[in-house]
């Protein structure tokens, strides 16, 4: 067997080369597309390869109906080109999945970024080759090519988790994940259809299929806290106010933890007396969305406070739905804002509906599929066709689908078994020239993505720079920067209460994967000024040509626009680590 894998092992470390490149971009969603702007700006050779057929990243894959961002449209986007900040009009406050999409065909128009992509082509494997000090990435279309850096911009909720019933393929109906949906579209018209999960994608797709379905079966394992987008046009008046004052809004943006500009009740949740405190979470509710969660201070530090909050999102939920196990069975008793918050179109309002019934498996668990249907422990259901909203393997689970080799051909994946270990979510010691954009251990999703992505990208593009430039061969972190990198995100982790439920965050959502809180939940500002410090002390705590010291000061270009002011005013999970003393 070992011999085997030898011999696989040496097959595919000699593969027929075809071209070089100075950087290979792995995925062509806003980070690789932003990334290979700046690299081609800096003169450089680049290519990029996308599995999808198009640039857009999660945005190509979820079709699913109703899929829509949840944070405002006028901040998910980039900010890098006042051109396009200027001349891009959103249509809805919360833009749908095809606006999104059509906005990053626009930038690869724009900015021609398709000359260089390679599309419908996936990225197999990337070895290190130690005596060239280059990377040989190869692909599934049986290409390969060397390239001094490779950027994995292979986003963070891109991997669909289909999970293992038994007897799947024994059922003869349609089977579709939100995540890969059917560019097509699919019609549900007349059909009974299951949806297993109750994440964002099933919160937003549930109204719409709903609609269409003759009846519509909703596999609940956990329920999940949502609150209503309130969605509507966009208001003229409001986009032509940002953009006259767009610099200021993301610059106040970047201040915020999570790098989004909403408003934020600095008090804390016991402070005042129930019926104020309640005039207070009506206000957030009727403003909507993720911002409800700026209603107080504490609500993700403070468990008593948390539960005012759930509390509230409870009785709403019971006011809403009208069968009164049903409504019981979808209020959720963890913590509030503990998993993503979802942020929902008429989500409760749908189990009012005649055609909508809710199971609750969570102690009845999917026992197997068969021929025209599913099996729990005591029913058996029958229906048309099987959507799964189960979500991704996050943050990794993209990662783990390529054979990534280091230094003495360590794999990424072995090296990351127990969870993943980075330096800011940038790179990865024995992993030389390789960057990640929005990697694990930065805020990435914790934060507003199009923001982090901007952010990592300039930093990185600045680092690569200064490496050319100053005629040096290799960058990597040094091992002892990153372990205290990793202790200190799991470690800011535990003053959030986000890190105390079975979440995607920590991988609890795929049985067996290891339990460790992945995005970095200190706070963007906090986050993007230890970036700086690392790149204005000459990229402390990374190697260059293996070798610490004698730095030569970079030049810094692009990073310069991400010198943050922190938001004082607005608590960062960081700050109150560092203070090591509880919220108030
Ligand atoms: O995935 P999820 P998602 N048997 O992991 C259930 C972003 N996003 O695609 O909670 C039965 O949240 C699972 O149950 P449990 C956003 O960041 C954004 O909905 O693990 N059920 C859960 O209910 C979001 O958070 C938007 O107990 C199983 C569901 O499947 C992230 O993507 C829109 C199961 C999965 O929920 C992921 O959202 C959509 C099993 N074996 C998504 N396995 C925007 O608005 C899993 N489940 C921008």
């Amino acid at each position: 067997m070992k011999k085997n894998l030898d011999k696989k092992n040496e097959e595919a470390q000699t593969p027929t080369i075809t071209a070089s490149f100075d950087a290979v971009i792995v995925g062509a969603g806003f980070g690789g597309m932003y990334m290979l702007h700046r690299l081609r700006e800096l003169g450089l050779r680049v290519r990029v390869f996308e599995a999808g057929g198009d640039v857009g990243g999660t945005w190509y894959w979820n079709r699913y109906p109703g899929a829509r961002c949840d944070v405002e449209s006028m901040q998910y986007s980039y900010s890098f080109s006042e051109e396009l900040e200027q001349e891009w009009e959103w249509s809805e406050k919360y833009a749908p999945q095809p606006e999104i999409l059509k906005y990053a065909g626009y930038v690869a128009d724009k900015f021609r970024l398709r000359r260089d992509i390679v599309f419908n082509t996936r990225v197999t494997s990337a070895i290190f080759d130690e005596g060239k000090n280059h990377w040989i990435i190869s692909t599934d279309a049986n290409n390969s090519v060397t390239a001094r850096f490779c950027i994995m911009a292979v986003g963070c909720l891109s991997s669909a988790n289909r999970p293992n019933f038994k007897n799947l393929d024994l059922f003869k109906g349609s089977q579709f994940h939100t995540g890969e949906w059917p560019h097509e579209g699919v019609d549900f018209t007349g059909q009974d259809v299951a949806i297993i999960g109750t994440g964002s994608s099933a919160i937003q797709s549930v109204p719409l299929i709903a609609r269409q379905a003759s009846s519509l079966t909703v596999f609940q394992r956990t329920a999940n806290y949502s609150v209503p987008a309130w969605n509507s046009k966009m208001d003229l008046e409001y986009q032509n106010t940002i953009k006259a004052g767009y610099p200021a809004l993301r610059a106040q943006a970047r201040g915020r933890p999570s790098g989004v500009m909403f408003p934020f009740n600095f008090q804390p949740a016991l402070e005042p007396l129930e019926e104020e405190r309640d005039k207070i979470y009506q206000e957030f509710w009727d403003r909507g969305g993720l911002p409800f969660l700026g209603a107080f201070s504490d609500l993700l530090f403070d468990a008593k406070a948390n539960e005012t909050a759930a509390e509230f999102a409870r009785n709403k939920i019971k006011e809403i739905v009208k069968d009164k196990t049903t409504a019981e069975l979808l209020c959720p008793t963890n913590v509030f804002g503990c998993k993503r918050l979802c942020v929902d179109s008429g989500y409760f309002e749908t189990f009012n509906k005649a055609n909508v019934k809710l199971v609750d498996i969570s102690d009845k668990p999917i026992q197997e599929f068969d021929i025209d249907g599913l099996v729990t422990k005591d029913v058996k259901y029958k229906f048309d066709s099987v959507v799964f909203a189960t979500g991704f393997a996050a943050m990794t689970g993209s990662f783990e689908k390529i054979n990534i080799l280091g230094r003495g051909g360590i794999s990424l994946s072995k090296k990351w078994e127990a969870g993943p270990r980075t330096y800011l979510g940038l790179a990865t010691s024995g992993f030389p020239n390789l960057f990640m954009i929005t990697g694990p251990g930065s805020p990435s999703v914790l934060a507003s993505m199009i923001q982090s992505i901007e952010q990592h990208v300039d930093w990185i593009a600045d680092c690569i720079n200064h490496i050319v430039k100053t005629g040096a061969e290799t960058i990597e972190p040094i091992q002892s920067f990153e372990d205290d990198w990793v202790e200190h995100v799991t470690e800011v982790s535990k003053v959030s209460l986000r890190s105390t439920c079975s979440s995607w965050y920590v991988g609890a959502n795929i049985e067996g994967r290891p339990r460790v809180f992945m995005p970095y939940i200190g706070g963007f500002p906090v986050y993007v000024d230890r970036c700086n410090d690392v790149m204005t002390r000459g990229y402390e705590g990374f190697l260059i040509n293996g070798e610490e010291g004698d730095r030569k000061m970079p030049q810094i270009k692009y990073t310069e626009r991400w010198r943050v002011t922190l938001d004082k005013d607005v608590m960062s999970p960081a700050d109150v680590a560092a203070r090591n003393a509880p919220v108030l």
